[in-house]
């Protein structure tokens, strides 16, 4: 069931986005709300396995492999409904068969344009660890041999084969030690650059918990930022070199005029080709913005959810919703 608050924040999310006064009228057309946002309360009415689009872009994401029962009851804040479950499945066999979400279109998502030739992304959403990362291989014949990253979620590059991308969150093996970071990249045939979150990533995301993450990609003035519950994170970038190419002419600086080639959420590879990073937890109210927010914005737009922190492992435990009944 989902509350009249649940409706008010998405309408309220709907709005300009961050920044604007709330107004009572949902216009999801304002160009300058966010472009895609799902809140696995909305299954498409013929087929429970895709999530319809809040945002302005009406992108359909696909629940790949677990479909209906990957919308699960376990709210994120007062009101957030249904939220989204990923995981790996099978870690001892090459296959197939890992949940995960997301859309994928080998000549770009035409709906998804508002990220082409784009000065700056914002992504945020909430995000729950419930099990034990990084995963094992089930790539390699080693049963010891574990990936080196947890897919978040991300929006990917013109040139993506369903594992690069234009903007990500994402947790990382940087310098042996599994970080939060921000990866970004301007041109599609260009390098990435790399912000790394302060700490161990399990002390920002911990297990049991739901915690707000955000970051935002300024291709323009070549910067990104992190924030963890609406507050700016503690973080360095890998390199001091200009990997996006930003100085000098022409200004503004944007990214690619290329269509993105999809979205992924809980792992890489949303057309189901390849199993890589898997994230074992859940998602809900996962945003992309096509601009760059501010401060005082990312803070305002966690504040709109009037999350008070919490946690415990008890809220692990599954109340799988059926793959009906959960309306429009
Ligand atoms: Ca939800
Ligand atoms: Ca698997
Ligand atoms: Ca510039």
């Amino acid at each position: 069931m989902i509350g009249s608050y649940a409706r008010c924040v998405t309408a309220l999310l709907c709005l300009a986005g961050p920044g604007v006064a709330p107004a009572a009228v949902c216009d999801c057309d304002n160009p300058a709300g966010p472009v895609a946002h799902y809140d696995f309360d909305h299954p498409d009415e013929n087929d429970v396995s895709t999530e319809r689009d809040q945002g302005s872009s009406g992108t359909p994401l696909w629940l790949v492999n677990g479909g209906g029962a990957m919308r699960v009851a376990d709210e994120a804040y007062p009101g957030a409904g249904m939220a989204l479950e990923t995981r790996q499945v099978n870690p001892g066999r090459a296959g197939n068969d890992d949940w995960k979400a997301g859309v994928f279109e080998a000549d770009g998502v035409a709906s998804l344009a508002a990220f082409s030739a784009v000065d700056g992304i914002t992504l945020a959403g909430w995000v729950k660890p419930t099990g034990h990362h990084p995963s094992p291989n089930s790539t390699t014949e080693d049963p010891d041999d574990r990936f080196g990253a947890v897919g978040l979620f991300g929006l990917l590059s013109g040139t993506s084969e369903g594992h690069l991308v234009r903007a990500l969150l994402e947790i990382i093996t940087v310098n042996g030690e599994l970080r939060l970071v921000a990866l970004g990249r301007r041109f599609d045939d260009g390098e990435s650059l790399l912000l790394v979150a302060d700490g161990p990533w399990e002390a920002l995301l911990p297990i049991g918990a739901w915690t707000h993450i955000a970051a935002t990609f300024d291709f323009d003035n070549g910067t990104m930022a992190l924030y963890r519950n609406g507050v700016a994170l503690p973080a360095a970038y890998t390199s001091d070199e200009d990997r996006w190419q930003v100085g000098g002419e022409p200004e503004p600086d944007m990214s690619s005029p290329s269509l993105p080639n999809g979205i992924k959420i809980g792992g890489s590879y949303p057309q189901n080709t390849q199993e890589r990073n898997p994230f074992n937890g859940r998602f809900d109210d996962i945003l992309f913005y096509g601009r760059s927010l501010g401060p005082e914005q990312v803070e305002l737009l966690y504040a709109r959810y009037g999350a008070k922190p919490r946690g415990g492992l008890s809220k692990v435990a599954l109340r799988v919703q059926p793959d009906v009944g959960l309306g429009p």
